[in-house]
């Protein structure tokens, strides 16, 4: 059977140009860069042209750093942590602001920052889904250590209005960081144009390898490492580098920013045309604006269907979907995002999550288009709260 990957919000396809300069340092060039004989030797110029293409990919200054490292968890604990140990265990400060819907790898380090005596501000998104300039500018008091706001939503696609706010954390003096995994390859990411001083990337994002991410850090701006150890990355994350992984993450960003123009184009069309296809179906909504999304995706709330109750039936026909993230997907708790639009709670199983990539095709959107209304119906069909639903069961007016 014919599979179809509608899960690029979770990970995608290394490009097969990113693993093909991977490749040689498995068992040819397999060398420590730190060491001082040719094994090492030999792998540096890689290393220095894939930092180059970081670099040149979000359009970071040289006097900036960029740390790689494992992922964008691991990037994000690290600026989180840092400022922690910085501003407030050593300093006077004692509070980070951050969003209700953030990935877990930002929430849950708030979280247990808040058990070690941090005060955390979750602010609310409003029915599109986004966080506004304004809580932000609320929220900031003369202890604020931190904002960490991410660059676009990984279940919505939705964007959040970050350059507005890392200037409103500019001018009050708080630090700014921005998970913006769900922005680098579908959105343009530029460090000159805003100004965060933080920013964490994942390779597996956009293409390129999984366990191997980045963190761009601006000029002078504070930094106490996770990883201590042998000085790798300038001191700020010690580990012997992932050298295929650097090179492959070098590699994907180039290609994502050169293939930026086509994901804005044409995967935004087939996205539009596989959502216009599911808001012609009864009783369907789309969170948020398409055009304040990221082109690549869509989080379909279906009345009366059970969103593990879809995945399960378009995974027995090879299509592969989400109910949201993955990491969070196995607690079937409620969508998080769907009730943090203040849907009411008989939409909250609902959500479906469509993310496609640069690899997806319109064949395969065709195909996909047109076995929803089946898979639907049916379940419509055998949903004990779908035949009747109640006065309860109304999304809530806009504002
Ligand atoms: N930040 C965001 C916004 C993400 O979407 C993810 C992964 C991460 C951080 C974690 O990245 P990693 O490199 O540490 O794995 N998000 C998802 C998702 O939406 N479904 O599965 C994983």
């Amino acid at each position: 059977m014919e599979r179809i990957y509608l899960d690029n919000n979770a990970t995608t396809i290394v490009d097969p140009k990113v693993f093909q300069v991977m490749e040689p340092y498995f068992v040819q060039m397999y060398g420590n860069p730190n060491s001082l004989h040719s094994f090492g030797s030999e792998v540096k110029p890689a290393l220095a042209q894939a930092m180059e293409q970081l670099y040149a990919g979000i359009n970071a200054s040289d006097e900036d750093d960029i740390i790689v490292n494992s992922c964008a968890t691991e990037g994000n604990n690290t600026v989180i942590m840092s400022a922690y140990y910085d501003l407030i265990r050593n300093g006077d400060k004692n509070h980070i602001i951050t969003s209700s819907v953030e990935h877990p790898a930002v929430g849950e380090t708030c979280r247990f920052l808040e058990s070690l005596g941090v005060e955390v501000t979750y602010l609310p998104v409003n029915q599109e889904g986004i966080v506004s300039v304004e809580d932000v500018k609320a929220a900031i008091t003369p202890r604020t250590a931190l904002a960490s706001i991410m660059w676009a939503n990984n279940e919505t696609g939705m964007i959040f209005p970050i350059k507005e706010i890392a200037y409103a954390c500019r001018n009050r003096g708080v630090l700014f960081h921005t998970d913006a995994v769900q922005a680098i390859g579908k959105l343009q990411v530029n460090v000159q144009d805003v100004p965060v001083d933080y920013l964490t990337f994942s390779a597996h994002k956009f293409h390129g390898p999984k366990g191997v991410g980045g963190l761009y850090i601006r000029e002078g701006v504070p930094m106490v490492p996770l990883l201590h150890g042998g000085e790798h990355m300038g001191g700020l994350r010690s580990g012997t580098v992932n050298v295929a992984g650097m090179v492959g993450m070098g590699m994907a960003m180039e290609l994502a920013v050169e293939n930026l123009g086509y994901e804005i184009r044409e995967v935004r069309r087939l996205r539009d045309k596989l959502e216009d296809a599911l808001l012609a179906l009864p009783d369907i909504i789309v969170v948020g604006s398409r055009f304040q999304r990221t082109p690549n995706t869509i989080l379909a709330s279906i009345r009366g269907v059970e969103g593990e109750a879809l995945i399960w039936d378009l995974n027995r026909h090879g299509i592969a979907v989400s109910t949201g993230s993955a990491c969070a997907s196995e607690s079937l708790e409620a969508n998080p995002i769907i009730s943090a639009i203040g849907a009411d709670k008989d939409l909250a199983h609902t959500g479906v999550r469509f993310s496609l990539s640069r690899f997806t095709t319109e064949q395969e959107i065709d195909k996909v288009i047109a076995l929803l209304p089946k898979v639907i119906g049916r379940l419509r069909d055998i949903s004990s709260t779908y035949a009747t639903p109640g006065p309860a069961c109304q999304m809530p007016e806009p504002q």
